[in-house]
């Protein structure tokens, strides 16, 4: 069996497990990770074998206005004006990912805001593996329902959420789906 096929028939095996609905968050990998393709690369896999569904995914840049809209909550912190140019310094690739507990498991994989912590507490999650500095900690992950709604629409406004939701999901559940290996992403599969 080539590779393709057996990664297929491992994720119709996967997604036949799915009992509860699933959820989406917005995963980000930031720019001090993607600068390094080994790092975003390691995330990536990390994703893929924790069993997330890819659903989109896209590199994008931006500019100090976005990061200042983005993280506006932060406005008046110390560290909030280097937040901001660091998050417009760069590429990032962001992820609209599926799971049962999606947002919940992301957060986990990520391990603590600050690296000095995540490298003590969780040294196998990403931030204690990979982070470099409090800032530059790698990825970004939504803490809410409501959060992930709203960033899943910031990165992505061209997704229709609730569509999703209604029409989508239910067919992500139940599989089969494939990943596509040049999209980065995966599709769901007609039988
Ligand atoms: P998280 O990303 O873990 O949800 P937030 O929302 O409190 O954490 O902070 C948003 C981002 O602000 C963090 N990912 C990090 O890049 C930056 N940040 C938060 N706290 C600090 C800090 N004490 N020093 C430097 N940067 C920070």
């Amino acid at each position: 069996m080539n590779k393709r096929v057996v990664q297929f028939y491992m994720l119709t095996m996967t997604t036949l497990r799915w009992a509860r609905s699933l959820q989406l968050t917005l995963a980000v990998i930031k720019p001090d990770a993607v600068a390094h393709p080994i790092i975003s690369e390691a995330v990536h896999q990390k994703i893929l074998d924790n069993s997330f569904l890819i659903i989109r995914r896209k590199e994008l840049e931006w500019k100090a206005a976005d990061s200042q809209k983005f993280y506006c909550e932060h406005k008046g912190r110390f560290f909030y004006q280097r937040l901001v140019e660091f998050m417009s310094s760069g590429p990032m690739q962001a992820y609209i990912l599926a799971h049962e507990d999606a947002i919940h498991l992301w957060r986990n994989l990520m391990g603590p805001t600050k690296v000095f912590r995540a490298r003590i507490t969780a040294p196998d999650s990403v931030r204690g593996s990979l982070g470099l500095t409090d800032t530059r900690n790698t990825t970004h992950g939504s803490d809410s329902f409501e959060s992930a709604c709203r960033e899943i629409s910031f990165f992505f406004p061209e997704f229709n959420i609730s569509h999703w939701y209604q029409e989508q999901e239910p067919f992500y559940r139940a599989g089969p789906v494939s990943y596509d290996e040049e999209k980065l992403e995966h599709r769901l599969v007609k039988v």
